[in-house]
């Protein structure tokens, strides 16, 4: 190892101690999305998608949550724990699909289509999911549609999202144009360029993806589902049509298969903002707790909690 590889590792190592002992000192649990860079899942105490995190935040003992992740991932962390307090360690970290909506515009779209229920997926602002009837996520938006006594649906932020669903439900679907551009940038093109280089594998896609590229996948499936399907499947080779950070946990969980990524370009860069030194400095100078004005809590609660009922 060079002299400068050397400090480095020495410099990691430090700062992973950091972070264990004002882990201990703060009483704290570290959750990281799925998408973190490798070493911030390593570190972490739980991984997993944005609703088992909050979800698994709610249930901790711990007092502080350190969520390495996005804006609205620390958000629905708080939503669900106000008594805690939730940290997010780069307060710069946005989702650019959640800011495609602001809750001004949906009160308008509401306007335009008083009859039609609104569904609103768990990326996006606490003040937007205040005003939805109801949340989902990637893994049960079809589930929640079509639970629905309304045959119009406002479905938004992602308009891939409303695309699938819209392919699975006989109510009329008014999709919103947001979409992610990690997987929205993403087409058929990049497609047959892996299945050409890995001609045995199969592809699974994420519903935020165009349409033309989860038309030629194998399963369109959320995070969660992929980690559950990569194990299932006697396949031993997957193209992963996600963000890259995916398949740290698919090649630790699956050691025996190979995971491909559909796309280097799949990278999203907030989600890549998040390095172990903000975790030491976010557990040490309490940095940035999050908070949500009470009577939103209140409203995208509710809208969340309507979707635990129906799954
Ligand atoms: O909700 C999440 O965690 C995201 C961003 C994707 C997914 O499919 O889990």
């Amino acid at each position: 190892m060079s002299q400068v590889a050397a400090r480095q590792s020495a410099g990691v190592e430090q700062t992973i101690a950091r972070i264990q002992q004002w882990k201990k000192t703060r009483c704290a649990v570290i959750i990281a999305h799925n998408y973190q860079p490798d070493e911030i899942q390593a570190v972490a105490d739980y991984t997993g998608d944005s609703l088992e995190l909050a979800r698994l935040a709610a249930k901790t003992e711990a007092e502080v949550i350190v969520f390495a992740g996005v804006v609205f991932m620390a958000e629905s962390a708080k939503l669900l724990s106000p008594q805690k307090t939730v940290l997010l360690p780069v307060k710069e970290a946005g989702c650019p699909l959640a800011d495609t909506i602001t809750a001004e515009d949906l009160r308008q779209a509401r306007q335009q289509h008083p009859q039609a229920a609104v569904v609103i997926y768990v990326n996006s602002p606490a003040e937007v999911k205040a005003l939805a009837d109801v949340c989902c996520t990637s893994a049960n938006a079809v589930e929640v549609v079509n639970s629905l006594p309304q045959a119009e649906v406002i479905f938004a932020p992602d308009k891939n999202l409303a695309h699938w669903v819209a392919r699975h439900t006989q109510k009329r679907i008014i999709p919103w144009p947001g979409s992610c551009c990690t997987h929205n940038n993403i087409t058929a093109k990049d497609v047959a360029a892996a299945k050409q280089a890995h001609p045995e594998a199969k592809f699974m896609a994420h519903p935020e993806c165009r349409p033309e590229v989860c038309g030629q996948a194998d399963a369109v499936l959320s995070t969660s589902q992929m980690l559950r399907r990569a194990k299932a499947e006697k396949a031993t080779e997957f193209i992963v049509g996600t963000e890259i950070g995916m398949l740290y946990r698919l090649r630790k969980e699956n050691p025996e298969k190979t995971f491909y990524p559909l796309s280097s370009r799949m990278v999203c860069r907030s989600m890549k903002m998040t390095s172990l030194a903000d975790l030491a400095d976010a557990l040490e100078y309490i940095k940035y707790p999050v908070e949500v004005p009470e009577p939103i809590r209140m409203g995208a609660f509710q809208a969340l909690e309507a979707m635990l009922k129906i799954n």
